[in-house]
C-alpha cells in the first residue's frame, strides 16, 4: 500500500518550502516546521517568485508559516502520529488560505507533506463552499485513522474532508475545528497506482471518481482531462482546488519524494494536466506537496524534483510550451 513506506514527518509540514527557484540552494534541508503559502495571480517581475515570472500575474507572498509542535503530542489510538501538532498547524493554515482566497487571489501552498491539504481545502472551502478538488497523486490518501496501518496523517487527509465518510472517522485530538467540506462527487483523482485495500474499498463504496495510471494508459491524458472536467464542471462552473503530489510523476522525474512508486506520469502528461486546468480559468487554489530533498540520493535528484515542481506551478498559472504573442504583436507582424 501507499502509506506504510512514507518517511514519517514530524508535523504537517516539511520539504519544498524553500525551493522556489532562485531563492535557496535546492538541496539545502528545508525547515521542517514551515510551509510557504504563496498567493498569486502570480506575477511579472516579482523578485520573490521568479517561478511565476512571465505568466503575467500579480503575486502576494505570505512568506513561510512556522508551526510550533504541540508538546507531549501522544499517539492517538497507539498509532496516529502527531495528531495535535498536525491538527493545529492545519487550523492555522486554513486561516491563511481562507484570507488569501477571500482577498481575490488564487492561493498557492508549497509543502510539506500532503496532510496540509486538510488545512488548505478547509480554508478554501470557507470562502468557496462550491469548490471541487482535482487530486493528482500516486496514492489516494484516503485511509481513515481506523484503516491506516502506518499512522501517518499524510495518508489520510481526504478522509477528514469528505462528508460521506464522517461516520467512519473518529475525532482526533486537535481536529475538532474541522468541518468536512466536500462531497464525494466533487473530487477526482488522477495518477493512482498504489492504493491500499481499505482505500480501494472506500473509493468503490462511496463511488469516488478516479483515473488510475491504467486509465491514463487506456484513455490518454487528453480524454482523462476532458472526463475530469465533465464530472466536476460539466454542469456548472466552480472553483477548482488542485492538490498536486509530486509523487504522481514517475520517480525517474521526481526522485526526491517520500513514497515514490514506479510507473508514474510522464513530464508531458503532468504538464498537460496543469495546462488544461489553467485553461479552464477556474483554478482557485493549488497545493504542491511532497517534494523532499532530504530523501534525495544526490543534489541533482533534489534539484530535478524541485525544478519539476516549479514547472507544475508555473504551468498551472499559464506558462505554456508553445510560447505566446499579443494581439498588437500579431498586428505588427501582419502590417510590417
Ligand atoms: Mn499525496
Amino acid at each position: 500500500g501507499g502509506e506504510p513506506h512514507r518517511a514519517a514527518s514530524r508535523s504537517a509540514t516539511c520539504s519544498a518550502a524553500h525551493h522556489v527557484p532562485g531563492e535557496q540552494p535546492l538541496a539545502s534541508p528545508p525547515d521542517a516546521s514551515a510551509f510557504r503559502p504563496e498567493e498569486g495571480r502570480p506575477l511579472r517581475g516579482c523578485d520573490r517568485s521568479p517561478v511565476l515570472r512571465g505568466t503575467g500575474c500579480h503575486l502576494k507572498d505570505f512568506g513561510d508559516l512556522s508551526f510550533t509542535p504541540v508538546p507531549k503530542d501522544d499517539l492517538y489510538n497507539n498509532l496516529i502520529v502527531n495528531p495535535r501538532s498536525v491538527g493545529l498547524a492545519n487550523q492555522e493554515l486554513a486561516e491563511v488560505v481562507s484570507k488569501a482566497v477571500s482577498g481575490g487571489y488564487s492561493c498557492v501552498t508549497v509543502g510539506g507533506d500532503h496532510s496540509l491539504a486538510i488545512g488548505t481545502i478547509s480554508g478554501h472551502a470557507r470562502h468557496c463552499p462550491d469548490l471541487c478538488v482535482i487530486w493528482v497523486d500516486a496514492h489516494a490518501d484516503i485511509n481513515t485513522p481506523l484503516t491506516t496501518s502506518s499512522g501517518n496523517l499524510h495518508g489520510q487527509p481526504v478522509s477528514f474532508l469528505l462528508r460521506e465518510l464522517q461516520e467512519e472517522v473518529p475525532q482526533l485530538p486537535g481536529f475538532s475545528w474541522i468541518k468536512p467540506c466536500i462531497s464525494s462527487p466533487s473530487i477526482v483523482y488522477i495518477g493512482l497506482r498504489d492504493v491500499d485495500p481499505a482505500e480501494h474499498f472506500i473509493l468503490k463504496n462511496y463511488d469516488i471518481q478516479y483515473f488510475s495510471m491504467r486509465d491514463i494508459d487506456r484513455l490518454g491524458i487528453q480524454k482523462v482531462m476532458e472526463q475530469t472536467f465533465d464530472l466536476l464542471i460539466g454542469k456548472r462552473q466552480r472553483p477548482i482546488h488542485l492538490s498536486f503530489d509530486i509523487d504522481a510523476f514517475d520517480p525517474t522525474l521526481a526522485p526526491a519524494t517520500g513514497t515514490p512508486v514506479v510507473g508514474g506520469l510522464t513530464y508531458r502528461e503532468g504538464i498537460y494536466i496543469t495546462e488544461e486546468i489553467h485553461n479552464t480559468g477556474l483554478l482557485s487554489a493549488l497545493d504542491l506537496v511532497e517534494v523532499n530533498p532530504w530523501v534525495a540520493a544526490s543534489e541533482e535528484e533534489a534539484k530535478a524534483t524541485a525544478v519539476l515542481a516549479v514547472d507544475v506551478i508555473a504551468s498551472s498559472f499559464g506558462q505554456t510550451r508553445e510560447g505566446e504573442g499579443t494581439l498588437s504583436m500579431t498586428n505588427f507582424l501582419l502590417t510590417r
